[in-house]
């Protein structure tokens, strides 16, 4: 057994974490699997019940999750740098934008894209975004002035906050806001996000099978 295994499909939120893996250094073995029977096979289902990609297995550890596997890469592999120390007050803000990240924005942009709109402005209380509105303008506010989510130092919640920021512009599921393109520009011209995307496109056939 590999000490760190990839399953991804290359045309998936798979590549968020290939370009974290990417970042750490880490050795691992990719393993793509098809959308439909593949990830619902049952060898598959034994590692991820929801049958979806992508997941991580470390030492025997299985880790699903875009957002965790970034936050666990990052702690596993410390020496790459890419979270803050654990007792710092930084590790707070860098936590709050990753699972700002995973919640308000990703929830927000699903919505948006399938067009599910709220009846009443009161529903904004009851959903997690309360309104994409609201969750671009606190982005903008944050990264106004900010090369990254801390400032002058990239970590693991400027990868799957970038990335949801750059296929969110890149798909136009995301507004363009002053500040956006910049930073997902910044974030995808780094050396490990050009490998992981080289990667995952060489793979792309392999993907649809
Ligand atoms: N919450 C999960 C979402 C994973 C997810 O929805 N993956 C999609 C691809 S982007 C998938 O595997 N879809 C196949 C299916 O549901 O059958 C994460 O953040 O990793």
């Amino acid at each position: 057994m590999a000490d760190l295994t990839f399953w991804t499909n290359p045309m998936s939120r798979g590549r968020i974490v290939r370009w974290m893996l990417e970042e750490t250094g880490a050795e691992y073995e990719t393993h793509v699997l098809g959308y439909g029977p593949e990830m619902k096979s049952p060898d598959y289902l034994a590692v991820n019940p929801m049958g979806k990609v992508p997941a991580i297995r470390h030492r025997g550890t299985v880790v699903t999750e875009c957002a965790a596997i970034c936050a666990y890469l990052a702690d596993a592999f410390h020496e790459a740098g890419l979270a803050p120390d654990p007792a710092s007050p930084a590790r707070g803000t860098y936590y709050r934008w990753l699972f700002f990240g995973a919640g308000p924005v990703e929830a927000a942009v699903t919505n948006a894209s399938l067009g599910v709109k709220l009846e009443t402005p009161q529903l904004e209380g009851r959903v997690g975004y309360g309104s994409m509105q609201r969750v671009l303008d606190t982005l903008q506010d944050w990264l106004d002035g900010r090369e990254y989510v801390l400032g002058d130092r990239f970590s693991a919640a400027d990868v799957y906050l970038g990335a949801q920021v750059a296929w969110g512009l890149q798909f136009g599921t995301l507004e363009e806001r002053p500040g956006f393109r910049d930073y997902a520009e910044r974030l995808m011209a780094r050396s490990a996000a050009i490998r992981a995307r080289e990667a995952d496109d060489a793979l792309i056939p392999q993907g649809n099978g």
